[in-house]
Parts: C-alpha cells; structure tokens; sequence
C-alpha cells in the first residue's frame, strides 16, 4: 500500500525552508501532498489558494513524487479522504512548539490514525517564515535567499514598491 504524507500549510507564500522540509519528507514516504489550507489566525494573505498552489506547483516540479493541492476544510477531513498515514511538520524553535503540539492533537482527536511527525528545520532556514519574506519584499529588499528563483518576479510584482 502507497504511503501518503501531508506538508500541510499556508504557505503564503511557499520559502526555501518549506521547500526543504518537502524535499525531506519526498524521499521517505511514496507520495507527499503539498497541501494549501485556511489557517484562520491569518486572514489577511497576500495570495490567493490558486496563486499559492500555482507558485507551490512552480517550485516543486523536479520531485516526481510530489503533487500541491488547496482544501478549505479540516486537514483532518482532507487527510482521511486520500488515505494519508501521516503530517509532516517542520520546527524552527521552541517557539514553534506549542502551537504546533496543539494542532497535532487536535488532529489526532479528529482522525485517530494519522500520525504527526517533526522534522527540524535545517539551521540555514531557522530564522526564515512566509511572514520574513514577504516583509522584505514590501519593503524592497533582496529575497534571493529565502525563495526558489523561479517565484521571485511574482513576490515583487505582488508586495514590492511600485516603481512607475
Ligand atoms: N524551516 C522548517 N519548517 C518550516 C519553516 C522553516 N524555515 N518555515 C515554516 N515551516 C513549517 C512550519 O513549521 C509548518 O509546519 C509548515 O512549514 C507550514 O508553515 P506555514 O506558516 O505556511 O503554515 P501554518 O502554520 O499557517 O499552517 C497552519 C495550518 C494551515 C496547517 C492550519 O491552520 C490548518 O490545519 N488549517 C486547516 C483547518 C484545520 O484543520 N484546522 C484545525 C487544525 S488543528
């Protein structure tokens, strides 16, 4: 049977450290859905779920194994549908701990056979958040360390200052 795990975020937009957490997660398990959800803490988004699913699809096409989907609804609810086994969540510090805790067992409460696992960022990525990038990006500075090239021109277009 297909082992199926979930990188589930808002990913608004998607940074080098989600990406490496999918690359991680990519050669253990036989398929990964990157997965777009509402996170209802953070309303105010700067994509839209297609455009973030579009940019998510852009940066993660080398890896055979790994598809992006958007769901509006429960991880959970999303999670029993596909016969997923497993979330993988990154951390970046202690300060990312009690949040994520909380969801994992509210998950684990919604669906009891799914499994969270951690996995830590790599130190290089440690300090880096979709909410870093896209403050540098309103403010008009360099984000060539903190995402994929490919989804550079779009971030600007979208948050840098306007130039005409
Ligand atoms: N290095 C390593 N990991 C990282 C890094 C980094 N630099 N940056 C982010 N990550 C990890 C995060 O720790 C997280 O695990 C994941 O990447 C996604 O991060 P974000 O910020 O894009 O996503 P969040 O935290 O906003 O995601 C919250 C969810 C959308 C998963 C949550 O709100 C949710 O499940 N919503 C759906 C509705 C639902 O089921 N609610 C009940 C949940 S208990």
């Amino acid at each position: 049977e297909k082992r199926i795990a979930i990188c589930p975020g808002s990913f608004d937009p998607i940074t080098k450290g989600h990406l490496d957490i999918i690359r991680r997660a990519s050669s253990l398990f036989d398929e990964v859905i990157v997965l777009i959800l509402v996170n209802y803490s953070k309303s105010n988004t700067a994509f839209t779920p297609a455009e973030r699913v579009e940019l998510a699809r852009r940066v993660t096409k080398d890896m055979p194994n790994v598809r992006v989907d958007f769901f509006g609804g429960l991880l959970a609810d999303y999670a029993s549908h596909v016969g997923a086994c497993t979330l993988i969540k990154g951390l970046r510090a202690v300060s990312d701990f009690e949040y994520e805790f909380q969801m994992a067992l509210t998950n684990k409460k919604l669906c009891p056979t799914l499994e969270t696992m951690f996995m830590t960022t790599d130190i290089k990525y440690m300090y880096l958040s979709s909410s870093i990038v896209r403050e540098v990006a309103t403010m008009g500075g360099d984000i060539s360390e903190f995402v994929c090239p490919e989804i550079i021109d779009d971030i600007r277009r979208r948050l840098g200052p306007k130039t005409e």
